[in-house]
């Protein structure tokens, strides 16, 4: 039975490198944001030096830094990879560490062993039948930029930006199709320094780095970003033109469903569609939208634009919107929940529970498992923009480990995965124009959210727990097959 999946369709998984890589300071590298936090949704490991007047890194109060070693990918990414490419992966997603590269962030030149290491990396998966998709910016923007410059507040990030995309577009442009620049900086509202990059060097409350973060610091802050993201483009069409460049947003929110019919409820839900779609619209259709001038006037928010900005927004946009989708959430009117802890580790989260969805995950994280939402979400992006789409993260995490025989069972993912599949099918049948699917988490990584081991998303299980200890030996769980299968038949044994 054929299928709707193009023929060409870019099966595979995705990771960051700061959840997987350890090897936080080897080889020249320095600290970057995620360095500093157990978690992004945890407050950062960073105290307020009152006599120097300046950020510190401080001891972790939050618990153990596990992706300071992470799964020691960095060591062991020819197995892992033999691994994914087991699965019959056309596509496997990584991020660049900046700080590899760049460890400060505005130095002159290069750090030659970072550019060495995603040589092997690449090569490697070149060598094996993979794509590379590259992340240039997953949380990782380097330490120093923040403590010295206060990341992305300051324009002058845009250049120390511009000498990192051009030094990694020169490097790998015959081996890297699939870039994409920032990770989800949409949850950078919720979480500035993570997602944002964004830190206040003169701040009025202390206690706490997200803190002092106002609204006209971090409009400002993503305007920066704009322009960095248009001049990766820019960069990209003049470095390797067969490439594409694409951005990269948590979408789960899109798929924010009105609680009734009560208007309060539908133009509830808009908002925090909008909300989510705001750097979607300035960077694929090249302006401010019209609803954020609005808040703006109303928060007395007063963007600094400089000459030649706008236009390059305008004429630069991204060649393809890569984005993440995991859970639904609801919109009600009578009662919101926007519990911060929430909306850091999923990128969504409003509202009430919706009766008519099978479930969630296990506890402790109990995200409603909504696939339709997935197709849900396709549809309303292709129609907003009808530019290709790219599924670079959907996955479930679990609480799993071996049996008395030393195997993993693990048919919630299976049925998570194919559910979701099954609907990213139907959006192609509704006519979007879908890249890829990119399984989030194919090997167990370090949880972006809470910074821990036990949220495991992979179909292959690597012994590392909570409090640092484990072999680090990878083993496959049964749902390993159950995706090489699919990728295999290219998607028909969705259907048995
Ligand atoms: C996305 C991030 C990933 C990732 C995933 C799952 O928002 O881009 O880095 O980890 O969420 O989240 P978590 O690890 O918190 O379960």
């Amino acid at each position: 039975m054929a299928t709707a999946f193009p023929e060409r369709f870019l099966w595979g998984g995705a990771v960051a490198a700061n959840q997987l890589e350890g090897a936080y300071l080897e080889d020249g590298k320095r600290l970057n944001v995620t360095d500093v936090m157990v978690g992004i949704g945890n407050t950062p490991s960073l105290a307020w030096n009152e006599q120097a007047e300046r950020w510190e890194v401080a001891p972790s109060t939050s618990g153990v830094q596990l992706s300071h070693e992470g799964i020691d990918f960095y060591h062991r990414f020819e197995e892992d990879l033999e691994l994914m490419a087991g699965m019959g992966f056309k596509a496997f997603r990584t991020s660049i560490s900046w700080a590899r590269i760049f460890p400060s962030g505005d130095e002159d030149e290069p750090n030659e062993a970072g550019l060495a290491f995603y040589d092997r990396l690449f090569d490697r998966m070149i060598a094996l039948g993979m794509e590379p998709v590259i992340t240039l910016s997953h949380y990782e923007t380097p330490l120093d930029l923040l403590l010295t410059y206060g990341g992305w507040l300051d324009r002058r990030l845009i250049g120390f930006w511009e000498h990192y995309v051009r030094t990694c577009l020169e490097r790998y442009r015959d081996k890297v199709r699939y870039w994409m620049t920032f990770n989800e900086i949409n949850v950078g509202r919720m979480i500035p320094f993570a997602a944002g990059g964004m830190l206040d060097i003169h701040p009025t409350d202390t206690s706490n780095p997200n803190a002092s973060i106002t609204q006209q610091q971090l409009y400002q802050g993503w305007h920066h970003q704009f322009v960095a993201n248009a001049l990766a483009v820019k960069l990209c069409r003049e470095i390797c033109p067969d490439a594409m460049m694409g951005l990269m947003l948590s979408q789960s929110a899109i798929a924010t469903y009105p609680e009734t019919c009560n208007p309060d409820d539908v133009l509830g839900a808009q908002a925090i569609q909008r909300k989510h779609s705001f750097y979607s619209d300035v960077m694929l259709k090249g302006r401010y939208p019209g609803y954020i001038r609005r808040e703006w006037a109303e928060q007395g928010v007063e963007l600094h634009i400089e000459p030649g900005d706008m236009e390059l927004i305008a004429r630069y946009t991204n060649d393809y919107l890569g984005f993440s989708y995991y859970r639904s959430a609801v919109y009600s009117s009578r009662a919101t929940n926007t519990s911060t802890t929430k909306l850091a580790t999923s990128g969504t989260g409003s509202g009430v529970s919706n009766p008519y969805l099978s479930g969630t995950s296990p506890e402790p994280w109990c995200w409603p498992i909504d696939p339709k939402g997935l197709r849900y979400v396709c549809n309303y992006l292709q129609d907003r923009y009808d530019v290709p789409l790219f599924i670079v993260e959907n996955g479930i995490g679990l609480d799993e480990g071996p049996d008395a025989d030393g195997r993993i069972h693990d048919p919630f993912r299976v049925e998570y995965t194919r559910d979701h599949l099954l609907q990213v099918e139907e959006a192609i049948k509704d006519g979007c124009d879908i890249m890829g699917y990119l399984y989030w988490g194919p090997i167990d990584v370090v949880s972006a959210g809470t910074g821990e081991m036990r949220k495991r998303y992979g179909f292959v299980y690597v012994d590392r727990h909570n409090d640092g200890t484990g072999t680090l030996e990878r083993r496959k769980k049964d749902s390993y097959d159950w995706y090489k299968g699919v990728i295999e038949s290219n998607g028909e044994t969705l259907h048995v």
